[in-house]
């Protein structure tokens, strides 16, 4: 178990899935980046770019349920102005995906005039769709295709081989396995993506993780903790006297009376995970 500054953030399998995603991408019309919209910038592989050559990219701002409503929409028009094609999504309720197909069927319009007017009607349209580990790649196809085609679970490399999926519609999508950038930018970026769910449960201690997010929380959302947990968070507080103060009221202890710092790191991070401190963007689009 590594410190979490110490993370091996591009293990031997990303290396293989680089180079499914650079042979994948010159077959493809488009590519759909999934990312998770509580930190779109942290989860967005900017690493990509220079893969992606000059094939129109939708940004899938998924898991949107768990994302604040007014960040998202900012973060959409953001992205809309870097000549990005952005949709809003929730896969788990299914909420829109409506606007996926018709922005494919826009922005490959000419395209297909072009092989109309060749007479070459009926070619398949090709959609690779990327992003980090455990973003909802393959929920989001399995969502739009109606079917439960690939496999999806909440842990991060579940998907370890790019796997074609048929739409009706003509469409072909490509499920690859999520990956990370070689080099996290920043450390406050590492915290984001191993608090969402991108970084396995075994790379990092999870009580340091803890005390990193509620750092993190202190300057972000403090108000979410304060709510759930019915604490009072000042700004001198350090992590371990919140993540303290959430031991204390939820009567987490172990033999002899001291706090369990671990139970409380879990139940924090599974809670936020899960949506139960509140709908929460960590990353502010500027
Ligand atoms: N709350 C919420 N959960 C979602 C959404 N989309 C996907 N999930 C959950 O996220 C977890 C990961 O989903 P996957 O589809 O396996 O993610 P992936 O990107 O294919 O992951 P890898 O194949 O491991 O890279 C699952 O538990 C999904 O149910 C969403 O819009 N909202
Ligand atoms: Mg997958």
């Amino acid at each position: 178990m590594s410190d979490i500054d110490n993370i091996n953030w591009f293990p031997g399998h990303m290396a293989k899935t680089r180079r499914m995603i650079e042979e994948t991408v010159s077959k493809c019309d488009l590519v759909a980046e999934v990312v998770d919209a509580r930190i779109p910038k942290s989860s967005s592989n900017g690493y990509l770019k220079q893969f992606i050559e000059n094939k129109p990219r939708i940004i899938i701002l998924n898991k949107s349920d768990l994302a604040d409503a007014a960040a998202t929409d900012k973060w959409k028009n953001k992205l809309s102005s870097e000549g990005l094609y952005p949709i809003i999504t929730d896969c788990k309720s299914k909420k829109g995906l409506n606007s996926f197909f018709p922005l494919v069927a826009e922005l490959l319009k000419e395209k297909q005039e072009r092989l109309k007017a060749r007479n070459l009607t009926g070619i398949t349209t090709r959609i690779m769709v990327v992003g980090i580990p455990n973003c909802g790649k393959s929920t989001f196809i399995n969502a739009i295709s109606g079917r439960s085609v690939a496999k999806a679970e909440d842990r991060p490399g579940v998907t370890r081989d790019v796997q074609l999926v048929h739409l009706k519609n003509g469409i072909d999508l490509f499920d690859m396995p999520g990956m990370l950038m070689p080099k996290i930018p920043d450390a406050e970026s590492a915290i984001k993506l191993a608090v969402t769910g991108a970084v396995g449960e075994n790379a990092f201690d999870v009580t340091e993780l803890a005390l990193k997010f509620c750092g993190l929380m202190q300057k972000t959302a403090p108000k979410a903790l304060e709510e759930r947990y019915k604490i009072a968070i000042k700004e001198e507080n350090t992590p371990l006297e919140i993540l303290s103060e959430i031991a204390k009221k939820r009567g987490f202890l172990i033999k002899g009376g001291e706090l369990d710092f671990e139970r409380t790191a879990i139940i924090l991070l599974d809670e936020f995970r899960g949506g139960k401190l509140g709908r929460i963007t960590l990353d502010e689009a500027e």
